[in-house]
C-alpha cells in the first residue's frame, strides 16, 4: 500500500475474468475487492475463498461478494466483466444487444454508487462497450478505459520470446487498434532489450507472430471449448488497476476515447496511454506507417458500425 489507505476495487461480474482479476488485485495488495454478480451465492462464495487464500499468500486485504450494487460505494476503480461471451449460433448483433443491456444496467449503478470511480471495461465487443459505458456513465472520457491491448501485447511478447528463446521479460511490444481480428500489432515497436525484432527475425516469422497474436483469443477458445481466456485477461485488468490506484504513470496500450488523436474522433481504439490516478492522463501519439494507420482506421470503422448497431437497437 503506498499511503496506508485501503483502496476499494469493484469487480462487476464475478465470472472467470472478474474473479481472476480480483485474485491478482488481492495478490498484488492493491486493495479490498468487492465481487458483484447477478448470480446469488457465487460472488459470496468466491470472495470467501479469495479472502481465505490471504493468510497463505500473505495479503491482508479482504474480498466481499454481493448481489447488491450498494456495496460498491466508495470504490476507486470498477472493473466491468459482466456479460456473456459469444456462444455458437449467436450473431454479433445478438451479443451486442445482450451485453449492451447488461452494460447499461451496470453503468447506471456505477454512476449511482461510485460516481468518482475510474471504470475499466473488459466486456466484449470491447471498444463498442467502452463507448456505450462512456455515454451511460456520463463520466469524462479519461475515466472510462478499456482493457485489451495489454492482453494482446502480452500474448505477442510470449510468442516472440518463444520464437527467439529469450526471456519474456526482455520483450516489449505494442498492439493497438480494436480488440479482434482488426488489431494492429506493431513490429517496429517490438523489441528484445531494445533491439527491434525486425532485425532479429525474417519477415515471414514476424508476420506469423502477428497473425497468431490476432487469433490469440480464438486459439484458447478452441482448446477450452467451454469459454474464453481468463488468466492473462485478469492479470491485464489488474495491471491497469495497479497503475491507476498507485498513480504509477505506466504507459500501456488501452482502449481510450479518441478526440482527434491518430486522426480519429468520437470513437474508442487501442492506443498507448499513460495511466495514473485520473485514469488516462495522456494519450501518446506515435509514428505509424501508412499501412498501420490504415489498419487503425479500419478497426475504428468496425467499432463505429458496432456503435451504429447499438443505435439501431435503441440502446444508445
Ligand atoms: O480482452 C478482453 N477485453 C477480453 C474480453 C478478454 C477476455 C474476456 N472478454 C470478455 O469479458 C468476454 O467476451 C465477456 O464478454 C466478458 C467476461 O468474460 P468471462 O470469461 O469472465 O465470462 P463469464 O465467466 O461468463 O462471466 C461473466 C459474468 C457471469 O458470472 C454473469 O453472471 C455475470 O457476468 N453477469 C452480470 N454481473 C453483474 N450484472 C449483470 N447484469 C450481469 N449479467 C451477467
Amino acid at each position: 500500500m503506498p499511503t496506508g489507505k485501503r483502496f476499494k476495487i469493484a469487480c462487476i461480474g464475478a465470472g472467470n475474468v472478474g474473479s481472476t482479476a480480483a485474485q491478482y488485485c488481492l495478490d498484488m495488495e492493491l486493495g479490498d475487492v468487492v465481487l458483484t454478480d447477478v448470480v446469488e451465492g457465487m460472488p459470496q462464495g468466491k470472495a470467501l475463498d479469495l479472502t481465505q487464500a490471504g493468510p497463505v499468500r500473505g495479503y491482508s486485504n479482504a474480498a466481499i461478494g454481493t448481489n447488491d450494487y450498494k456495496d460498491i460505494e466508495g470504490a476507486g476503480v470498477c472493473v466491468i466483466t459482466a456479460g456473456l461471451p459469444r456462444k455458437p449460433g449467436m450473431t454479433r448483433l445478438d451479443l451486442l444487444e445482450k451485453n449492451g443491456r447488461i452494460i447499461t444496467d451496470v453503468c447506471e449503478n456505477i454512476a449511482k454508487y461510485a460516481p468518482e470511480s475510474i471504470v475499466i471495461v473488459v466486456t466484449n465487443p470491447l471498444d463498442v462497450m467502452c463507448y456505450l459505458a462512456l455515454k451511460k456513465l456520463g463520466f469524462p472520457p479519461h475515466r472510462v478505459i478499456g482493457m485489451a491491448g495489454i492482453l494482446d501485447s502480452s500474448r505477442m511478447r510470449t510468442f516472440v520470446a518463444e520464437e527467439l528463446g529469450v526471456s519474456m521479460e526482455n520483450v516489449d511490444t505494442m498492439v493497438l487498434g480494436s480488440h479482434g481480428d482488426d488489431m494492429v500489432p506493431l513490429p517496429e515497436y517490438t523489441t528484445v532489450s531494445g533491439i527491434p525484432i525486425t532485425q532479429l527475425l525474417p519477415k515471414d516469422r514476424v508476420d506469423a507472430i502477428m497473425q497468431r497474436t490476432r487469433k490469440g483469443g480464438g486459439e484458447i477458445v478452441a482448446l477450452l471449448k467451454t469459454g474464453s481466456a481468463y488468466y492473462a485477461p485478469g492479470a491485464s485488468a489488474a495491471r491497469m488497476v495497479e497503475s491507476v490506484l498507485r498513480d504509477e504513470h505506466q504507459v500501456l496500450p488501452c482502449a481510450a476515447y479518441l478526440d482527434g488523436q491518430y486522426g480519429l474522433k468520437d470513437v474508442y481504439a487501442g492506443v498507448p496511454c499513460l495511466l495514473g490516478k485520473r485514469g488516462v492522463e495522456r494519450i501518446l501519439e506515435i509514428k505509424l506507417t501508412a499501412e498501420e494507420q490504415g489498419m487503425l482506421e479500419k478497426s475504428a470503422q468496425e467499432v463505429r458500425s458496432g456503435i451504429d448497431g447499438l443505435k439501431e437497437l435503441g440502446i444508445l
